[in-house]
Formats: structure tokens, sequence, C-alpha cells
């Protein structure tokens, strides 16, 4: 389960202004930064799956109610998707932000057919709003998102949206977005708060620190995209499990190397597993 290639990236880690931008915004934007051939690779081997070619077929039949499509964890990677876990970029990457000591979370895949509607304003720090002794000593920690857009977006197509610095308010109930984008948290933040809309070629991937504020704009019916491909790996510093934590496959352990056993080597999301005993 190995590709021949040493990097699916065209470049090896990031660079200072990169990781002071993900420290100061919240997020690094990598535009094109996949292989051509990673990332044709990449889009034919998601392409090829059952259940997204059947998703497809049924999308384009026309004769059912558009419904969106996302599985989590997305587990039948194919060489190409597999070797994102840790690619040399990925672990440079997570080593010069959050530091060594991290694991994998878990992963989804997401396609937006014409018509998806928005997903509005949200973080994904899974330990925030639970009071548990748990949630709340794990509050601070590094839950990171790497997000990959295989195919792209343009702006008013589904497009990515953060507020850039959202990440450094403190997760009180107080800091919704809407206050945010009105000024209200632009002392605490230390810059004013404001939206980003991005516009990303082929081949591009977004890193962000999950505690940012981030929103998706809806697929138009008459988008000339008619699939916007979207999948995710998430990392997080080590420690009890986030909401969606997965089980590692046993086969994803038995062939691991002593890295990558590394990454798989913590607790997964149980039912109960925040409860305090
Ligand atoms: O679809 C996207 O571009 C991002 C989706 C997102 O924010 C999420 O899955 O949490
Ligand atoms: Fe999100």
């Amino acid at each position: 389960m190995t590709t021949d290639k040493h990097s699916l990236f065209r470049v090896n880690g990031p660079t200072q202004a990169e990781i002071d931008a993900f420290h100061t915004d919240g997020f690094i934007s990598y535009p094109n930064v996949f292989t051509d051939v990673a990332r044709e690779s990449l889009i034919k081997e998601i392409g090829d799956l059952d259940h997204v070619r059947a998703y497809i077929q049924q999308m384009e039949s026309g004769d059912v109610e558009p419904r969106p499509y996302f599985v989590r964890p997305w587990n039948d990677r194919g060489p190409y998707a597999d070797q994102l876990i840790d690619d040399p970029f990925i672990a440079s990457l997570l080593g010069a932000t959050i530091g060594s000591d991290y694991h994998f979370c878990h992963s989804a895949l997401n396609i937006a057919a014409r018509g998806a509607p928005p997903l509005g304003y949200h973080q994904d720090h899974h330990h925030w709003r639970h009071e548990n002794p748990v949630n709340l000593a794990e509050r601070d920690r590094y839950y990171v998102q790497i997000l990959y857009y295989l195919n792209g977006f343009t702006l008013g197509d589904r497009n990515l949206k953060v507020i850039p610095g959202s990440h450094r308010v403190a997760p009180t109930r107080e800091a919704a977005p809407e206050r945010m984008l009105a000024g209200e948290f632009d002392e605490e933040a230390g810059r004013p708060l404001k939206e980003k809309r991005l516009a990303l070629p082929p081949g591009s991937m977004v890193y962000i620190n999950a505690r940012i504020f981030h929103a998706v704009e809806p697929k138009p019916v008459d988008s000339p995209q008619p699939y916007r491909f979207f999948n995710i790996d998430i990392f997080k510093e080590a420690g009890p499990p986030h909401r969606y934590t997965q089980e590692i496959p046993p086969e994803w352990t038995a062939r691991a190397s002593q890295h990558r056993k590394k990454l798989f080597t913590r607790a997964a999301y149980s039912e109960g597993c925040w409860d305090p005993h």
C-alpha cells in the first residue's frame, strides 16, 4: 500500500512566514501544492471508489433528491490517500506548528454536488461546550484540520471562508461569529476580525487551527464544476479522544511504520469516555 513517490507535494515544509501565519491568522493556505501526478492520482483514486461512483451515478440520473455525500471516518483510502497521513511535508508542517507529540484523530470525505447548501460559521474543537474536567483540561490543546481541495473552488461556488485571528478569542458562549464580525472581539484578538473568502485552484490545501471560525458558501445549481471533492485529515495533540477520534482499522496498524504506529497509538472516542469517574 505505498506509492513510489517520496512526497505528494511540491514543497518539503513550511517557511517561517507560513508558521507565523498559522499562529497569527490561525490558518495557512497552500494553493496548488500537490504535484500534478499526486493531484490526478488522488482524484482518480477517490472517483474510482464504488460508493463515490454510485453516488455520482445517482446524482446524474436526476430522479433522486440531491443529497449530501459525507463519509466519516473515511477508511477505504487507496495508496495516495494513505500516504497523506504521514507524507514528509505533512509531518514537517505538523512538527513545525504543534510539535512532535500529536496523534492522527480521524478523516472524512465529502462531495458537494450542485445545489449543496451552505455550512455556517463554526469551530471544530470538540472539547468546547462540555464542562467535564477532561474537556476543560484539553480546551487549549491543538486540534488541527488539514483540508484538501483536489479540484479546487472559486469564489461564490462552495468556497471556504475564515475569520483570521478568531482562534485567539477565548471559546465562551459570547464569542459568536456574528459578534466577532461586528467588531466586539477585536481587542481580545488584537486585530480587526473580518471575513476572508478564499478561492483555490485544483490541488490545494488549507491547514487550520480548528479554533478558527470557518464556513462554506453554497454550490450554485448552475455551477460549472459538477462536484467539489473535499477530504480532510485531522490531528490532535496527544491526550484524551476528541468527539470523532476514530478506531484505527487493524490492517492500518499491521502495516504501519514506527512513526505511524505512534500516530495511531491513542484511545478512540467511545460513549461516556468523557464522563467523570
Ligand atoms: O467543505 C469545506 O470546505 C469545509 C468543511 C468543514 O468546515 C468541516 O467539515 O468541518
Ligand atoms: Fe469545519
